[in-house]
């Protein structure tokens, strides 16, 4: 009986382990606040951190915003320190109203890198 619960808990582990991927890879979250959700210069806010939750402050960013029809040049943007360890703040500029999709590269002192998108809508 106990060595079954065991194997449950190691099983359970194993399964949330593949659900976060690769256990190295960075946490990447963007906050925008609303109002910055028009056409226009904005600022993402980027917070990355570990698969511990502890903050990295020396990673490299990367990020490119694409929208989801043909024809448009992508946008980047050059990351800078933010207000936290972990936080970088990217100027950026929403060119057209509509969905858009942001790629955010992370790369770490290593030189690991990954990559993640998040989808954004845009008022015109
Ligand atoms: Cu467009």
């Amino acid at each position: 009986m106990n060595k079954s619960i065991l194997l449950l808990a190691l099983l359970l582990t194993l399964v949330a382990c593949r659900q976060t991927a690769a256990p190295n890879n960075p946490n990447v979250v963007i906050r925008v606040t609303p109002d910055h959700l028009t056409v226009g210069i904005t600022a993402l806010i980027v917070e990355v951190s570990d698969a511990d939750g502890t903050a990295i402050p020396d990673a490299r960013i990367e990020v490119r915003g694409d929208m989801n029809h043909a024809g448009m040049q992508p946008v980047f943007g050059d990351a800078q320190p933010g207000d936290q360890p972990g936080e970088y703040r990217v100027p950026f500029e929403w060119t057209m109203g509509g969905d858009w999709i942001v790629t955010i590269t992370v790369i770490l002192p290593d030189d690991t890198r990954t990559e993640q998108s998040f989808e954004f809508v845009v008022e015109s």
